[in-house]
């Protein structure tokens, strides 16, 4: 017979061996993790290729995420106001979740030659818009006048198109009008325009009822989905900002693959 101690004792003994083999299960599964990635340290993609696999060959198209560089912000997160006459967007308060794209899609824009409704800038040059240098200061974007304006990049071929980001002046938070974005397959935007964003609200414009909200500009840039349209040439409008009546660009970096 047992006495009552002794039964104690086995029973905290169970219960230590219970916790131990809780651990040590743990401790399995964490080391059964542990040869996968220490075998391939940069390869993040192994459960997505292997999701991949199960899928219809057709639709393997190998997403990752686009390589997309971020300026520096100069002012942390965006005013908690509503400017008077703006449709304004809740801002999400979290970063923007990277944008995937089929593998080699990249900016197709960079050092692409640029056009616009003010051929003659009244501070910088339309070049500006496509040199590769985003970052906000004096000097590195482009001021069109006043009114409904555009800029145009034309991309020198066809691409399909996944992503087209734009930063206008993100110097200080300002909230931008009737932002259109618009893609052709001509230089005068007859043949085959499509609109990817539209936060025109009263049609203002006449580019037709956006149906979209305005937003801070920051410097996370805007980022249109595309949804691998096929375009040579990518057309953006504005009409003044919260700050003045002038329009401002300081990249547009469109993501694409050439068509084959
Ligand atoms: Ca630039
Ligand atoms: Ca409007």
């Amino acid at each position: 017979m047992m006495s009552t101690r002794s039964k104690s004792v086995l029973a905290s003994l169970l219960a230590t061996a219970f916790v131990f083999g809780d651990l040590a299960l743990t401790s399995y599964a964490d080391d059964s993790k542990q040869p996968a990635t220490a075998a391939q340290p940069t390869d993040t993609k192994t459960d997505e290729a292997k999701a991949d696999d199960a899928k219809p060959a057709e639709t393997d198209k190998d997403l990752v995420p686009i390589k997309l560089k971020l300026p520096k912000p100069v002012f942390k997160g965006t005013p908690k106001h509503v400017p008077p006459g703006t449709n304004l967007e809740k801002p999400t308060g979290k970063p923007r979740p990277p944008f995937m794209a089929p593998k080699g899609t990249e900016n197709v824009a960079l050092n692409k030659p640029v056009t616009s409704s003010d051929s003659a800038p009244i501070i910088g040059e339309l070049k500006f818009v496509t040199d590769g240098e985003k970052e906000a200061k004096e000097g590195t974007y482009v001021e069109l006048g006043p009114g409904l304006q555009w800029v145009q990049i034309d991309l020198g071929a066809k691409y399909q198109i996944y992503a087209i980001v734009t930063w206008r002046n993100h110097l200080n938070a300002r909230v931008y009008h009737d932002i259109v974005v618009q893609v052709a397959d001509d230089a005068d935007f007859i043949e085959n325009v499509r609109t990817l964003s539209n936060n025109d609200h009263d049609n203002s414009s006449g580019l037709g009822l956006g149906q979209e909200k305005e937003y801070w500009e920051t410097f996370e840039g805007r980022l249109v989905d595309a949804k691998g349209t096929t375009a040579r040439y990518v057309r953006l409008y504005s009409n003044g900002s919260t700050d003045d009546d002038m329009n401002h660009y300081t990249e547009v970096e469109v993501f694409g693959l050439p068509v084959k």
